[in-house]
């Protein structure tokens, strides 16, 4: 039997690097049976296969999962949890000044999940050269006054992309994001020779074309490796309940104590200190962005 790591999935056929070369393998079949609503196995997944030959094996088993990084994905027969990538070390949360405009939904999604499955959280601001400094500032800085690290780069001039690709060693990343956020650019201008292929953002929508279509681990010179993953429409939380998302905003998490009510829903209830917090009405003020506060209320009401 030989270990080796899933560096990727696509239509059954898993590429898996050992130490001694890269295997294309499918899975034993007993591996699949009555497991249609789980990611069995996917990028990051460690596993034991048997050879075949020089080129070929058969995945016998799938190490249990140190941590994962899924979201829900909803399908005609139900809903469906989507293992993005297993084992990640770090999220690294792309998202575009411009053009995309950010959708700060989204990250702050991407921020309930990772708090959720316990994975540290990355932001990175791309196409920094599309906007004023200023602007960069006021899209995206709250985010680390909450205590969140963030990269402002660009891949386009290079800025930043010395400071990402040190935050990238030595660890198992995933790149995730809104499609035409520049996540494969950022990649190509960390490691030139990947070569992941790019394409504009749509001048009629402003929408990426998701041109990744298949997610695949990198390994980094530098060491380390990095996933590159298509862009989301939409991230449908898995597996949270309404009552704990203000457990996963950290801005959040200290001042519910002072809710009138201890099961408050920081929705309509009286003397909600949440609500003080977003509004800036009370001695708590400001210490929620109002925009954070949106997000929260989104998603506490189940709305996509
Ligand atoms: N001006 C500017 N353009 C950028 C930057 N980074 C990426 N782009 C452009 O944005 C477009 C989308 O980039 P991609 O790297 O394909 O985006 P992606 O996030 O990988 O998109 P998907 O694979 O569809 O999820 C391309 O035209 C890139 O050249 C940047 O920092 N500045
Ligand atoms: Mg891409
Ligand atoms: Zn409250």
């Amino acid at each position: 039997m030989t270990r080796g790591l899933i560096v990727r999935a696509q239509s059954g056929f898993y590429n898996v690097q050992t130490t001694d070369g890269l295997l294309v393998c499918h899975l034993r079949g007993h591996l699949k049976r009555g497991r249609q609503a789980v990611t069995i196995a996917t990028v990051g997944d460690w596993v034991d296969i048997s050879r075949l030959d020089n080129e070929t094996g058969i995945i016998e088993s799938i190490e249990p999962r140190q941590r994962k990084l899924s979201r829900m994905d909803p399908r005609p027969r139900g809903e469906f949890e989507q293992v993005i990538v297993a084992n990640p070390d770090q999220a690294v949360l792309v998202f575009a000044c411009s053009q995309p405009q950010p959708r700060f939904d989204m990250l702050d999604r991407f921020l309930v999940i990772t708090e959720k499955q316990a994975i540290p959280a990355l932001i990175v601001a791309n196409k920094i050269d599309l906007v004023t400094k200023k602007e960069t500032r006021a899209l995206f800085d709250h985010y680390t006054h909450i205590g969140y690290p963030l990269v402002y780069t660009s891949a386009k001039t290079g800025q930043g992309v010395g400071e990402l690709t040190l935050s990238l060693k030595d660890k198992l990343s995933v790149l995730v994001g809104p499609s035409g956020a520049g996540k494969s650019s950022l990649l190509n201008a960390i490691q030139p020779g990947l070569g992941l292929a790019v394409s504009e953002v749509s001048q009629a929508t402003s929408k990426g074309k998701h041109t990744t279509v298949v997610r695949e681990l990198f390994t980094l010179k530098e060491g380390g490796y990095v996933a590159d993953t298509p862009g989301l429409r939409a991230l449908a939380l898995w597996d949270i309940e309404p009552e704990e998302l203000d457990g996963y905003f950290p801005e959040m998490r200290d001042l519910v104590a002072q809710c009138e009510y201890n099961d408050c829903s920081h929705i309509d209830e009286s003397n909600c200190a949440i609500r003080q917090a977003a509004s800036g009405s009370s001695l708590v003020e400001g210490r929620i962005h109002p925009e954070r506060y949106h997000s929260y209320l989104k998603m506490r009401s189940g709305e996509e």
